[in-house]
Formats: C-alpha cells, sequence, structure tokens
C-alpha cells in the first residue's frame, strides 16, 4: 500500500462563505452552475508538479528548507514517492489537471537515453493513477534550463549539438505528453536570451528558434498529437533578456515564421507584470490576437518585484483576468494552472493543501465576480457605445479606401470631430459593485 504523506486529510468540500473550517471551500464549489456550466470546467485547475513536489524550498541564500520522504530525489524508488504523494494531493483537492517538466517527475540518467526510460517509467507508472482517479494531464514541457548544458540557449545556443539535444528532449516531452492524453504541450525558454550582447547574434537565435517551433509543431502533427502548443511568454529571469518578451512579441515572432494559426499563448501573471502590463492585458491582447490558449496563476511579490510565483489572494485582480477570458470564450484546452509554491518557511504537508485551496478559493470568487460582470453586461454596452460611431456605413466605406477618401471626409462633411468622455472612473466604480 502506498504510504500517505497527507496523513488522514480527507477530500476538501465546499462548505460555503460562512464555514470556520480552514479544510474547506469557502467560494469553489466545483459543480455550481455559473453560464451553464458546472465551475470546474471552467476554471479548469492544474496543479504545478515542480512546485508541489519537486522544489525543496532554497532560495539564493539557502538551500533546502523542506524535508519531504521522497528526498533526495536521485532514484526511481523517490520519483515512485513523489507520484504517490502527488496524486494523494490531486484527490484531496479535487483538481482535475497536473503539468509537468521531465525533471520534475525522475532523475536525469547517465545517458540521454536512461534519461528517456525512466521518463516513459514514469508514464507506464502514472497512466494507471490517471485511469483510477481521473486527474489528468492539463500540459507538459521539457526543463531546458536547470542543467549546464543548457546555460547558453536551448534552440537559441550557440553550438549546434545543443540544438539536437534541445530536439531530443523536446521529442521525448511530447511522446510522453501523447501518451499521457495532455492536452496541451508548453514551450518556456528561460535560456532563450542572453546575457551580454557582446556574445550574442539576436538575429542568428531567433532564426534557430523559429525553426525549431516549426519542428516541433510538424512532428507533433505527425504523431497525431492533438494538443495545443503553448509558448509562455517571459521578459527575463534568468536570463538578462529572453526573446518570448510578452505576448506582442510572441505574435510577431510566430506571424515571421507562419505559425500564428498553430500555436497559442500560456500567460502568467507575473510574467506579465515583469513585462510591464498587466494580466488582463496580456490575455485581452492574446485574446484580440486569437492566440490566447492557457494560464499560469501566481503572483509576483510587488514591492521585490521579484518574481515569487506566490498563489493568488487578490480577488480584484483575478477577477479582470477571468472576465478577459470569458470575453475570448473561457478556455478550451486551456486551463488555471497554480505555478506557484509555497513560501519556504511553509513547512508542513498541509501547507502545500491550504495554500490551493486558498487559491482556488481565490479565483472562483474572481470568477464567480467576472461571470456577473459579463452577464450583467454594463461593461460591454460602455464599451459597444464607445466604438458605435465605427459601425456606420460610411466609417467602414472610409476604413476600406485610401488616405485621401478619408481626408476628403473633412472639407466634404464639414467634420469637426467633438471629443466625448473616457468615463474611467464610472467604469472602475462599476467594477468594484462586482468585486
Ligand atoms: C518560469 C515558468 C515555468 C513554466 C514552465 O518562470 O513560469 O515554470 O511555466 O516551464
Ligand atoms: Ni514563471
Ligand atoms: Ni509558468
Amino acid at each position: 500500500m502506498a504510504r500517505s504523506y497527507f496523513g488522514d486529510l480527507a477530500p476538501i468540500r465546499y462548505e460555503g462563505p460562512e464555514s470556520d473550517n480552514d479544510f474547506a471551500f469557502r467560494q469553489y464549489d466545483a459543480n455550481e452552475i455559473v453560464l451553464g456550466r458546472p465551475m470546474k470546467d471552467h476554471l479548469r485547475f492544474a496543479v504545478a508538479w515542480w512546485h508541489s513536489f519537486a522544489w525543496e524550498g532554497g532560495d539564493p541564500f539557502g538551500g533546502r528548507s523542506f524535508e519531504r520522504p521522497w528526498y533526495p530525489q536521485d532514484t526511481m524508488e523517490s520519483m515512485q514517492q513523489k507520484a504517490d504523494a502527488a496524486f494523494e494531493m490531486f484527490s484531496i483537492l479535487g483538481v482535475p489537471y497536473f503539468c509537468w517538466h521531465d525533471l520534475d517527475v525522475r532523475p536525469e540518467g547517465a545517458s540521454f537515453s536512461e534519461s528517456r526510460d525512466r521518463l516513459d517509467r514514469w508514464v507506464d507508472a502514472v497512466l494507471p493513477r490517471i485511469e483510477e482517479t481521473g486527474v489528468r494531464c492539463l500540459w507538459g514541457t521539457a526543463n531546458m534550463f536547470t542543467h549546464r548544458r543548457w546555460m547558453a540557449g536551448a534552440a537559441t545556443n550557440p553550438d549546434p549539438d545543443v540544438f539536437a539535444y534541445a530536439a531530443a528532449t523536446v521529442k521525448t516531452c511530447l511522446d510522453a505528453t501523447l501518451r499521457l492524453g495532455g492536452e496541451n504541450y508548453v514551450l518556456w525558454g528561460g535560456r532563450e536570451g542572453y546575457e551580454t550582447l557582446l556574445n550574442t547574434d539576436m538575429g542568428r537565435e531567433r532564426q534557430q528558434a523559429g525553426r525549431f517551433l516549426s519542428m516541433v509543431v510538424d512532428y507533433a502533427r505527425k504523431i497525431g498529437f492533438t494538443g495545443q502548443i503553448l509558448i509562455e511568454p517571459k521578459p527575463q529571469e534568468p536570463s538578462k533578456h529572453q526573446y518570448d518578451f510578452d505576448v506582442a512579441t510572441v505574435y510577431g515572432f510566430l506571424k515571421d515564421f507562419g505559425l500564428e494559426n498553430e500555436v497559442k499563448v500560456n500567460i502568467e501573471q507575473g510574467h506579465a507584470i515583469l513585462a510591464g502590463h498587466s494580466f488582463e492585458h496580456e490575455i485581452h491582447l492574446a485574446r484580440a490576437l486569437g492566440i490566447f490558449g492557457s494560464i499560469d496563476m501566481n503572483r509576483n511579490d510587488y514591492q521585490s518585484g521579484w518574481d515569487t510565483d506566490q498563489f493568488p489572494n487578490n480577488v480584484p485582480e483575478v477577477a479582470l483576468a477571468y472576465y478577459e477570458i470569458l470575453k475570448a470564450g473561457g478556455f478550451t484546452s486551456g486551463g488555471t494552472n497554480f505555478d506557484a509554491r509555497v513560501r519556504r518557511q511553509s513547512i508542513d504537508p498541509e501547507d502545500l493543501i491550504l495554500a490551493h485551496v486558498g487559491a482556488m478559493d481565490t479565483c472562483a470568487a474572481g470568477f464567480k465576480a467576472a461571470a456577473r460582470m459579463l452577464e450583467e453586461g454594463h461593461l460591454e454596452a460602455a464599451l459597444t457605445q464607445r466604438y458605435a460611431k465605427w459601425d456606420a456605413s460610411e466609417a467602414q466605406t472610409m476604413l476600406a479606401g485610401d488616405l485621401e477618401a478619408a481626408a476628403a471626409r473633412v472639407d466634404v462633411e464639414g467634420l469637426d470631430p467633438v471629443p466625448g468622455s473616457g468615463r474611467q472612473e464610472r467604469l472602475e466604480r462599476l467594477v468594484n459593485r462586482y468585486v
């Protein structure tokens, strides 16, 4: 029998906002129908294998602070123990999904083929657990940033041998994601960037990244992977500058390589802030460009400015994000992945559980507020009204015409535009009625 890491914790149930029980949901009622669907199907929560089970609590000034029974994570036995604890936690939380990197789930072997065999063995071990619990893979990804071989990049490396190693790594992880029935595959390029321009050829590296992504898309199609390929933008950290800076930059890159209909984005709250945007800005733009895919729901520390991967706890912020997601039509293959870790002093097993319970409640509260914002339609009505003149036929004719024709309207119609209020404070106050 599998050893229990979380003691005799029972599955978390919904008890409502008045409940004093910390081990209960106050906002997240999985089966509550919102906008015609159970909330669990809107939110599609996922636990991140790396932060919850592989991260050991280190920071730049100190090492491991946690003591988990599967440490040190260097044997296949520890992998099995970790997987047992992971599925135990998924069941306690009632989350439908998990996400993983190769390095989170198995130790690297002495050779590439040993690493690949180990990943296959992890998939073998996890498939029956998926079957029995119904908890599935939202996305898989390759860790191409921790090992020293990646220090100068993966696909963008000055050494073509590293490009080949990256190809082998992504191929293996895509194969594993396919076997697991994963609904997406993510590429996050933490080392695809530079430390100094003095040793960097950006034009060349960008071409390599474009070729690599095209190869990944072709291979995914070839093996019958029907999931969505996603790029996760981030402007910097760990590199000084990363090529997948933000949604706008990634869209330009996709257009350049003809991949804008093949690849979408996984947007992380903390990365949006690092890029100088808000989370809702990034989702809004991805929606406008038709490349919205999924989210990583974790926040930064606004005082330190670091990407601290904290669990969400700000309902108004989360509400605006879900409002944009609802306007995008909701998630299709994507979901809400908690790419978040407990603080290094939160060393108890129950801290892991409660962090997720709190985050799920925050998301549920924000989501319900967003659903009401959409249903009542006041924000949408204000937006429609603001652009209403553009619906007129003469405006559309002008847009399809040339500069001279547009210019001629000023003389012919005697135009003298009258500015209208943007009503910002009124709209901000309106949002506060929901959150
Ligand atoms: C790091 C990223 C990473 C990706 C997956 O900042 O968020 O965790 O989500 O590689
Ligand atoms: Ni991140
Ligand atoms: Ni992330």
